[in-house]
């Protein structure tokens, strides 16, 4: 009986454009707690989510009502960006397509149908990125993959190249996990490549991540980049790939079937425009993809230090009539920096 009901629910769920799910009962991750606030306490803790670690172990603080958790994972892997080309700077993969914010909950109200339909669900909650849960460990938890040495939650065969999402469901559903297939169920032993691998040395052991050190955080955080990373922020425009990039496990992942998260914008974008943009082009070009909730002028900040990082004459002139004349002073002094590496 139980089997007839995930392998129902199970095509239904990829049909609504889902890769990979697992279930479990609604009930609190009590391992990730000390995990929480080990992190907490060793200052590595990210500063924009939800401080209260108790309240993010329990899907039960999100909807009371919920009795399953329905993890879920969508492979966005569109292939390898290849090495930048001059005067661009490059977007990491999971922002290349359009947003998943938009995407992911799209797909579930067709699961939610069919749970209405068919199970007598009433209430049913979308978790994906935003809310106070971990969805790393809900996945864990559940079954749906691993935890990678970088961090990231891998789920096989799609490698980490996954978002991850959870419907809570106020019904009983069973338990499922899709378990371990072959090419097992873990990091290789002794692997370390994306701890050696990351230019800043965020990844300070496996799965313990310093965040205010990850490049991917750094080209998102609001202000100034602190000085000591700029020049290990390459040509990096948005987020970062290169834990997932060196991962050997990942060289296998096959490619997403969702043609949402080809490229809109990127792989690498030209930075020479980007630094003109208006705030309504930007919404334009960007106003679709999971990289413009932090706005324009982030994106040109990290603009003017990819074109100090790469140096070339040509970004010069554009380099000093944005030093000079941009109305925001974080551009412009990004741009007075990036002037400066040219001397
Ligand atoms: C804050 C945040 C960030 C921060 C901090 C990341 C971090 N590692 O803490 C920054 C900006 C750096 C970031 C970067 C990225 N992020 Co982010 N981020 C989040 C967010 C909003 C919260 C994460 C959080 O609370 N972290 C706290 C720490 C303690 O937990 P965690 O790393 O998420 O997960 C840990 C636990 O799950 C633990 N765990 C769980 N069970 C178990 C069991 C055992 C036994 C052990 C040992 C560990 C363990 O293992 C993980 C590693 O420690 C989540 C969405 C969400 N609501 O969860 C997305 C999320 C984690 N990000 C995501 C993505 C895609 C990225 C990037 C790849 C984007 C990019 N290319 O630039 C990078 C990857 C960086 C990295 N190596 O982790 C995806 C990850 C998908 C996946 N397959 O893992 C998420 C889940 C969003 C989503 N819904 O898809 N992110």
């Amino acid at each position: 009986m139980s089997r007839r009901v995930v392998a129902q629910l199970g095509e239904v769920i990829r049909e609504a454009g889902f890769d990979a799910f697992a279930l479990m009962p609604a009930r609190p991750v009590e391992r990730m707690l000390p995990l929480l606030r080990q992190a907490q306490e060793e200052g590595r803790y990210p500063d924009f989510v939800e401080q209260d670690a108790a309240k993010r172990i329990d899907p039960k603080n999100l909807q009371g009502s919920a009795k399953t958790v329905l993890t879920l994972a969508v492979s966005y892997n569109s292939g390898d960006p290849g090495p930048t080309p001059p005067l661009h700077g490059t977007i990491a993969r999971y922002a290349w397509g359009l947003d998943y914010h938009r995407v992911l909950p799209e797909r579930m109200e067709q699961v939610i149908s069919y749970l209405r339909q068919e199970h007598g669900a009433r209430e049913c909650t979308k978790a994906v990125d935003t809310t106070f849960l971990v969805d790393r460990a809900l996945a864990v938890e559940a079954g749906l993959g691993f935890p990678g040495s970088n961090c990231a939650v891998y789920v096989p065969p799609f490698g980490s190249w996954v978002f991850l999402a959870e419907l809570l469901v106020d019904v009983e559903l069973p338990a499922f996990s899709p378990g371990p297939t072959q090419g097992g169920w873990a990091c290789p032993a002794n692997c370390d490549r994306c701890l050696r691998a990351c230019p800043t040395g965020a990844l300070l052991s496996p799965g313990r991540i310093k965040p205010q050190r990850c490049l991917s955080y750094l080209t998102q955080m609001s202000g100034s980049i602190p000085l000591e990373f700029r020049r290990k922020l390459g040509s990096r425009l948005w987020g970062c790939d290169t834990c997932q990039q060196v991962c050997p496990l990942n060289q296998q992942a096959p490619l997403t079937r969702h043609l949402e998260f080809a490229p809109l914008v990127g792989p690498h974008v030209p930075l020479l425009p980007l630094l003109e943009l208006s705030g309504r082009e930007f919404k334009e070009q960007f106003g679709h993809t999971a990289l413009s909730w932090r706005g324009k002028n982030i994106l040109q900040r990290n603009a003017c230090l990819i074109l100090g990082n790469r140096r070339e004459e040509a970004a010069l002139p554009a380099l000093q009539k944005t030093a000079q004349r941009h109305p925001s002073p974080l551009v412009r002094e990004a741009a007075a920096w990036a002037v400066e590496q040219f001397a």
